[in-house]
């Protein structure tokens, strides 16, 4: 039996996990010797579920050391195998920054359609339930479209929404809502930003300045900063994160979409390579298609036999 939880890690990374599974099972048949070529064959299987060139040759390593010159058992076997080297190589879990007193804002950033809105707005939801009380800030002012998307977003859950007029100026809308935020007594303010281009300068100064204006109404403030990144785009979320983590204080990773791709192994590299950790994940659409990252939980779904329906 697998919690609700781990039925949607199982769902969501349906595509990754089906391909990976495959490719196994073609490669490690029972039988088959663990020699050069097989390990060169698996080896390519993780690097095509973008699980990174640094962690593939290290799992083929360790995949060697443990079983070369042996007969394969089978697919599950090396699968298993694979979980294990996988979890041992990953950083340990860093806890998530809380300030002293709340509210705790978390700012979220990004580039363009990367999930930022859908993502404060599945952050929203999850800390409704849990029973916090949440401020949001549209402070995406550039799309009015945009502003109505959180609005919605935070009505749905309960969150109360602090915005202004279409091109207003974000900092000052963050400012509000940092002020709202102590008044009203929230535990948490999420900050939605507008997608912006990591190598426009001035985009990245308005950055600085809503947490510069932030902290001056909470001291602290950004307690997080999370960085999300569309999962589908494999590699390139990687250098993306790095350009960006150059200009912003990143404090944690979010990656998303990964239920539309078949290279959900980014979400296990990405974290190792850039020394941040991956907070979030997101599998879908709807409000609870956002999943606290547990390595453990989400490597088990990433490498499991093919057809793992998760019940
Ligand atoms: N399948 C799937 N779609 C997602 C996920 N997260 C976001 N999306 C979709 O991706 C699209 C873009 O999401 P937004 O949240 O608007 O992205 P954004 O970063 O706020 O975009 P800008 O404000 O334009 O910069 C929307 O259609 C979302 O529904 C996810 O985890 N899975
Ligand atoms: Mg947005």
């Amino acid at each position: 039996m697998f919690g609700r939880l781990r039925q949607k890690i199982v769902d969501g990374l349906r595509k990754t996990r089906d391909a990976i599974a495959g490719q196994v099972e073609r490669i490690a048949s029972a039988g088959r010797p663990v020699d050069d070529a097989l390990l060169d064959e698996l080896e390519e299987a993780l690097l095509s579920a973008d699980l990174g060139p640094e962690l593939a040759a290290e799992l083929r390593d360790r995949l060697g050391q443990r079983l070369r010159g042996e007969a394969v058992g089978g697919p599950d076997q090396v699968l298993g195998v694979l979980r294990e080297e996988i979890l041992a190589l990953l950083p340990p879990r860093v806890p998530e920054t809380r300030p002293t007193a709340p509210p705790r804002v978390t700012l979220v950033v990004g580039v363009n359609g990367s999930g930022k809105t859908t993502t404060a707005g599945k952050l929203a939801a999850l800390w409704g339930r849990e029973g916090r009380k949440v401020v949001v800030a549209a402070a995406d002012t550039f799309r009015a479209a945009a502003v109505e998307q959180m609005a919605i977003w935070a009505e749905r859950s309960g969150a109360e929404v602090v915005r202004s007029q279409p091109g207003a100026d974000p900092a000052a809308v963050a400012f509000d809502a940092a002020r709202a935020a102590r008044a009203r007594h929230a535990d948490e303010l999420l900050v939605d930003t507008a997608g912006r281009l990591h190598n426009k300068k001035p985009l990245m100064d308005e950055l600085a300045k809503i947490a510069r204006v932030i902290a001056k109404e909470i001291p602290g403030a950004p307690h997080e900063t999370l960085l999300v990144l569309d999962g589908t785009t494999g590699r390139n979320a990687v250098i993306q994160a790095r350009e960006f983590t150059r200009v912003a204080p990143v404090s944690g990773l979010v990656l998303t979409k990964l239920d539309g791709t078949a290279r959900g192994g980014v979400a296990v590299a990405i974290g190792r390579e850039l020394g941040i950790p991956v907070r979030y994940v997101g599998v879908g659409e709807a409000a609870d298609d956002l999943l606290l990252f547990e390595a453990e939980e989400y490597v088990a779904g990433l490498l499991a036999p093919p057809g793992t329906k998760g019940e």
